[in-house]
């Protein structure tokens, strides 16, 4: 089935949601017959980059790795998903002009850090709050919010599946799919 490999780069905050998007997406190209490969931090950060950790400099070397990792599976004619907070528009850029304008598709998961904080499925952000965590994204780290995404998502105002079906008919509208 036809196919144009690139990138969909899924940046937002811890508990945004961008994981369980990705998962889903990823689980609904896989019904369209779509060859994909998720990255994430439970791939990522656990082998290739468990030597780093969340300040500026670590942050920045993750994202650079796993922009060249996913340029290659790209180049191997995937669909790649990333799902990173990749707080920074200087990596994310560097990404995009890895692969190319047309190969990397910005999905911007814009869940308001109130939304994320009262979520905090892992207990994070209020280890963050007490000081336990430190340079934790949007307590006291920085979030650089995409200046021009491709997609803003915003999973406190929709439905998982009405998320999935808004990226789905971007990439067809695109010709990814
Ligand atoms: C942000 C942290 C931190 C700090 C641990 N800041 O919600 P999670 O738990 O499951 O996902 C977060 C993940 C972030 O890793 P990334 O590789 O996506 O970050 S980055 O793109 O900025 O390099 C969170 C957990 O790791 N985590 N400490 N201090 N998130």
């Amino acid at each position: 089935k036809h196919q144009q490999p690139c990138i969909l780069w899924f940046t937002g905050l811890s508990g945004a949601g961008k994981t369980t998007l990705a998962n889903a997406l990823e689980q609904k190209l896989f019904e369209l017959n779509h060859h994909t490969y998720l990255l994430d931090g439970d791939n990522v950060r656990h082998g290739l980059n468990k030597d780093l950790g969340f300040s500026d400099a670590d942050r920045q070397e993750n994202i650079r790795r796993i922009g060249e990792l996913a340029a290659l599976f790209v180049d191997a004619g995937l669909l790649v998903l990333a799902a990173f907070i990749s707080p920074f528009q200087t990596e994310r850029r560097l990404v995009r002009e890895l692969v190319g304008p047309d190969e990397f598709i910005e999905i911007y998961v814009a869940t308001p850090l109130s939304t994320c904080e009262q979520r905090d499925p892992k207990g994070l952000y209020k280890k963050a709050r007490a000081g336990e965590i430190r340079n934790f994204t949007g307590i006291d780290s920085e979030y650089e919010a995409p200046a021009n995404p491709e997609l803003v998502v915003d999973t406190s105002v929709q439905t998982l599946d009405r998320s999935v079906e808004q990226i789905v008919a971007f990439l067809k509208a695109r010709g990814i799919l």
